[in-house]
């Protein structure tokens, strides 16, 4: 669907300025979004998986930690797939209220793709590199887009995640290395010619919500605070908007199934080319450790 046909339906939410910034400058934020009784609900089952990660000494499919996680002292980068895991995330990712924030932005017709919760601990908790979303799971189409939820209140020294506004106009950037070996990540030369001083780092209080389209160049710098950062992210597309590659979410519980409005019958193909990405069916791992140079197991 175009911008113009999404305009053209009835807003859930957001007001049209906000869907028009959208769709002009590829992300937006809002303040205090999501209610206390949502953030208690989920803060429940979250801190249940950390204390459920102590036991574990290396990553795995759900559980994604840094080098030095022990059990006394849990450091998770990342819960993985959270909608699959536990009936309240899925709640939360699949009828909870940012899925109006997605209807607003895709269309009527919504698809779940998958889920992560970043929780870039305290002291130390990993960078994101700069990237952009698509070229891990290219689809049909670029109505893919991603809604943060911050959980606790995020402020600059928490590495809050940092958008290039305009950027998805702009290319579809190489995340291979020279070796040709996926890195997940632009390369320092590409980096370079970025103009990150126009980057708006998105922080907030609890509840606050990020949304980027799958083409926004985006990152994070480390946690340095004593703080953790936890963000709660979800993807969204248009039903009109099919996988094209091996997905790195490809048996995932609830990919690809319709969650407002109906099943498309009509696919919607933008021919701007993507990048291919490795296949995933042959492992993968995470953006953390792909990032970061770390050994495949
Ligand atoms: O957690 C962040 O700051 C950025 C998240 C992100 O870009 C990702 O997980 O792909």
């Amino acid at each position: 669907m175009k911008p113009e046909q999404i305009l053209s339906h009835e807003p859930k939410v957001l007001s049209q300025e906000q869907r028009e910034f959208y769709f002009e400058h590829g992300y937006l934020q809002l303040e205090s979004f999501v209610g206390q009784d949502w953030l208690d609900r989920l803060w429940a089952v979250t801190n249940r998986y950390v204390d459920d990660s102590r036991a574990k000494t290396k990553s795995d499919k759900v559980f994604d930690l840094e080098p030095n996680h022990t059990a006394e002292n849990p450091r998770l980068r990342r819960i993985s797939q959270p909608v699959g895991l536990d009936p309240v995330f899925e709640e939360f990712g699949l009828r909870g209220p940012i899925v109006d924030l997605a209807e607003d932005l895709v269309g009527p017709d919504v698809k779940y793709h998958h889920s992560k919760l970043n929780m870039k601990w305290a002291d130390g908790g990993e960078e994101v590199k700069w990237h952009q979303d698509i070229q891990f799971w290219p689809h049909t189409n670029y109505s893919p887009l991603t809604i943060g939820l911050y959980m606790d209140d995020v402020d600059d020294e928490m590495g809050p995640m940092g958008v290039l506004p305009g950027s998805h106009k702009g290319p579809i950037y190489d995340l291979y290395g020279d070796d040709g070996n996926w890195v997940g990540a632009l390369n320092d030369r590409d980096h370079a010619a970025l103009p990150l001083e126009d980057a708006v780092w998105l922080k907030g209080p609890k509840g606050s919500v990020t949304i980027h389209n799958c083409r926004m160049l985006h990152g994070s710098v480390a946690n340095n605070s004593n703080r953790g950062r936890p963000l709660l992210l979800h993807t969204y597309a248009s039903a009109d908007a099919l996988i094209m590659a091996d997905s790195v979410v490809s048996g995932v519980r609830h990919t690809e199934q319709i969650i407002r409005g109906e099943r498309a019958k009509w696919i919607h193909f933008d021919p701007e080319p993507c990048l291919n990405p490795p296949d995933w069916s042959k492992g993968y791992t995470s953006i953390f450790a792909l990032q970061q140079e770390e050994a495949a197991e």
